[in-house]
């Protein structure tokens, strides 16, 4: 099959014939439909983060179930997936207390293996790491069975990849990690793939005032479509000034910082009222360090993390299908350009250009 590697970090993405083994015991071979291109992946490309290479990178997928490995028995071929970053083992004391997110089994895929510690991904006879037991910028894949998420069958497997990632992390931020309230006032900063869902989970909870804020003048225009109710470009205008003036001295009750900078973490926290709940999505380059003066939080102040918008993938995605289908909830409008795997590199380089919201590369 056809898959786009990294080999060195700061290297565009080189697509390569590789031999993927079947699945083994608990683990699934699916045929991608599409996989998104998330910032997280650039984040590797880059090197801000660390990662094992050689490896395919790519943890936004959705796609058909082709083969089931032995012991497998929540899919069956021909079952429609999205495939979810975190597995649920269902087991730890995480997923017993229902903060599946957290799961303990992602901590055994950081190895760029699958759950067994053996890997499936070969260019002759060299070994290709795993990425997040998914690997999705491939043609298919093989991963384990808690990483699987059945959804109806009646919805496009390449408008749901988004949902693997993006929505979930951004809409479940809102929903699950903030629990934003109706009638509250939200600040999201960075209105990209994620913080466009974001600014949507707001709205689906009825916040009443949804800033946007963004450097780039087309991402805050597409971010009315998604409920934005004002708008701040950064790159002009002072962050925490502006949203001061649009609460009328007030602030916000919920700041979400979707980029990953420390600069941008700072002008969340300083744009929430007493009381305030700060949730930092974006993922900052490793090592980076943020300072915070207490006293600002003495006053009931919340500053917290989030990963997969804490969500329960089995739950909560195929209620975002559900969503999607009623209308309620825009995939469509989230992609901007749809790309083959060849053009993988030009997709990251219009990311990181800010010149996307999503982007998907579509397979067969
Ligand atoms: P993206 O590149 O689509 O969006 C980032 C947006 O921020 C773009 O629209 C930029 O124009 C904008 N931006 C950049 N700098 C500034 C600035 N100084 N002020 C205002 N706006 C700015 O990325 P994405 O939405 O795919 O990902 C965003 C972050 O979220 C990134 O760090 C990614 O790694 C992280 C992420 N976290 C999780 C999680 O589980 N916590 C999941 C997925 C992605
Ligand atoms: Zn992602």
């Amino acid at each position: 099959m056809k898959a786009a590697v990294l080999y060195e970090k700061q290297k565009p993405l080189i697509v390569e014939e590789l031999t993927l083994e079947g699945p083994h015991q608990r683990e699934v071979l699916v045929k991608l439909a599409a996989s998104g291109v998330c910032h997280s992946d650039l984040h590797y490309i880059k090197g801000d983060r660390p990662h094992l290479v050689p490896t395919v990178l790519g943890h936004e997928g959705a796609g058909t179930v082709e083969e089931v490995g032995p012991g497998v028995t929540y899919a069956k071929p021909g079952d429609h997936v999205v495939l979810s970053f975190v597995p649920t083992c269902g087991r730890c004391s995480y997923c017993l207390d229902g903060r599946h997110n957290l799961c303990n089994a992602r901590g055994e895929l950081r190895g760029g293996t699958l759950l067994d510690g053996t890997g499936r991904l070969r260019l002759g006879q060299q070994e290709i790491y795993h990425h997040n037991g998914l690997s999705t910028f491939a043609e298919y894949a093989v991963v384990p069975e808690d990483n699987l998420v059945l959804v109806r069958d009646d919805a496009p497997l390449d408008k749901l990849v988004l949902i693997g990632c993006g929505v979930s992390t951004g809409v479940g931020a809102a929903i699950h990690t903030a629990k934003v309230r109706p009638g509250s006032k939200v600040v999201v900063i960075g209105a990209g793939g994620v913080g466009l869902n974001v600014i949507q989970g707001a709205a689906l909870a009825g916040a009443e005032m949804i800033i946007a804020v963004d450097i780039h003048g087309p991402k805050l225009e597409l971010s009315l479509e998604f409920g934005a109710t004002h708008l701040i470009n950064a790159a002009t205008d002072d962050v925490t000034d502006r949203v001061r003036d649009i609460t009328n001295g007030e602030m916000v009750d919920y700041a979400f910082e979707v980029i990953g900078t420390a600069g941008t973490v700072g002008q969340a926290l300083h744009s929430t009222r007493k009381g305030g709940v700060t949730v930092v999505v974006g993922n900052p380059p490793s090592g980076t360090q943020f300072t915070v003066d207490p006293d600002f939080l003495h006053m009931d102040r919340v500053l917290m993390g989030c990963t997969y918008g804490s969500c329960y993938p089995r739950a909560d995605i195929p209620r975002f299908v559900d969503l999607y289908l009623a209308g309620k909830l825009k995939l469509d409008e989230l992609i901007s350009r749809t790309f083959t795997l060849e053009e993988i590199n030009t997709a990251f380089d219009l990311l990181d250009r800010g010149e996307l919201a999503r982007s998907i590369i579509r397979y067969g």
